[in-house]
């Protein structure tokens, strides 16, 4: 049967629910938490087409899941023998119609397209030609989807990549302290060292000092991991960044998406200690070594945002470029400092041995320009060929906020400091 559009009662007083456990003690995240402003925003509907190759052999109960991940309400579901198959009687068109919420349609097409062909949307409600996007910072509750690193085909326990979308429990949590084991400090402890006998040559000045306040105020030292709610507070009172934490890796759009409104999403977890020098998703070490000082920068800090505000509402093709540009730039940025190069991004700050690598002769060195750099390949599993080199941070924030106009979108948006929240013009 067709949900209630605001939900069922039995989902709203569980967002109620959440929303109360999610006042952070210290940093509310938005304001009025705990008491519903508003009405939850809008449900789409949708009309669905695809096939379903070999449905026998597997995919049905993975499409299921697909709609079951992502709590829609199915008001039509049809089946019937693809028309264009020859040797198989396997083959399974699905025509259905579906109701989600605003802000999980692009992922539900994704992972839809993940165990499907053809996938083709109607989408019946006027006006929503882009996708959904937060306005309020507590909308970015909702900015939750996970993905994992693994394909879908090689782990049965995982039919959707992005099954893990909903973890509320987890994201939405306050900022917990959290206990590490001796072994997680030791791992620590092994980073830290290495690492920061590098710093003094290799990272720029904006880190070096941010570096040396966070050992002064933050808890930053060898012997014992920082806390998130610690930094976050230090954060704040410089550039109005804070962190959320997050359960891994999440989608560049809704990564992005909490960029606009200066949060940081950040991995509470630590590396396995058999590999301290290596961790295929990001952890702490990477977030706190490698991203925590550059936030403190004003500058740097107005770049992420830039970011960021470009992403809301942008097509899946633009969040792709927007998310190499990302990655090199934040993740794996070099700025030019009094003459030499130095490493801002926050993947080289995390690894030794791409750190000591992207600053000597080896690699390639280019101007950072949105417009190629946007476009330009990238490798996540070997160090870079390329690095992008930025003048400073304000020509990087200048240059990016004009890319960023060429973006198509049938509206401009501002984002108003002082309700954190995203003024939307124009609008058609
Ligand atoms: N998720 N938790 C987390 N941390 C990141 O650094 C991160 C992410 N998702 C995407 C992402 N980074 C970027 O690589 C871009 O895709 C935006
Ligand atoms: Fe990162």
């Amino acid at each position: 049967p067709p949900t209630d559009p605001a939900g069922t009662p039995d989902r709203r007083a569980s967002l109620q629910e959440d929303a109360e456990k999610d006042a952070p003690a210290t940093e509310p995240l938005g304001k009025g938490e705990g008491l519903v402003w508003e009405e939850e925003e809008g449900r789409a509907t949708l009309i669905l087409t695809f096939t379903l190759r070999n449905a026998k052999k597997a995919g049905l109960s993975k499409t299921a899941k697909v709609f079951e991940t992502f709590e829609a309400g199915i008001h039509h579901f049809e089946t019937r023998q693809a028309k264009k198959s020859k040797n198989t009687t396997d083959d399974l068109e699905f025509f259905v119609k579906c109701e989600v919420h605003n802000s999980d349609v692009s992922v539900l097409i994704n992972s839809l397209k993940k165990v499907a062909e053809d996938v083709k949307t109607i989408r019946e409600e006027r006006g929503m030609q882009f996708p959904w996007f937060p306005k309020k910072i507590r909308d970015l509750d909702k900015c939750h989807h996970l993905i994992a690193k693994y394909e879908p085909d090689l782990d049965h326990d995982h039919p959707v990549s992005l099954s893990s979308s909903l973890t509320r429990t987890q994201i939405r949590d306050p900022l917990p302290r959290v206990e590490y084991t001796v072994q997680e400090t030791a791992t620590w402890r092994e980073v830290y060292r290495k690492l920061s006998s590098l710093y003094p040559t290799h990272a720029c000045k904006q880190y070096l000092d941010a570096f040396q306040q966070l050992e002064k105020c933050c808890g930053y030292q060898e012997d014992s991991i920082p806390q998130l709610q610690d930094i976050s507070r230090f954060l704040k009172e410089r550039t109005g960044f804070q962190l959320r934490p997050v359960a891994g890796l999440l989608s560049p759009r809704d990564f992005l998406a909490s960029l606009a409104f200066r949060v940081f999403q950040s991995t509470q977890y630590i590396r396995h200690s058999s590999s301290p020098m290596h961790s295929p998703e990001p952890d702490c070490c990477h977030e706190l070594l490698g991203h925590v000082p550059m936030l403190a920068d004003k500058e740097f800090a107005q770049f992420s945002q830039a970011i960021g505000l470009a992403s809301l509402g942008s097509s899946d093709v633009e969040i792709e470029k927007l998310a190499t540009l990302y990655w090199f730039t934040i993740e794996f940025g070099l700025c030019k400092q009094n003459g030499s190069i130095k490493a801002y991004g926050a993947g080289l700050l995390s690894s030794y041995g791409e750190l000591v690598y992207a600053l000597s002769n080896k690699p390639e060195h280019k101007p950072f320009d949105p417009e190629l750099t946007a476009v330009h390949p990238y490798q996540d599993q070997i160090f870079q060929p390329v690095y992008f080199v930025a003048e400073n941070f304000e020509d990087a924030t200048a240059k990016l906020q004009k890319y960023a106009l060429k973006i198509k979108k049938p509206f401009s948006l501002h984002y108003d400091p002082f309700t954190c929240s995203i003024e939307v013009l124009n609008t058609l």
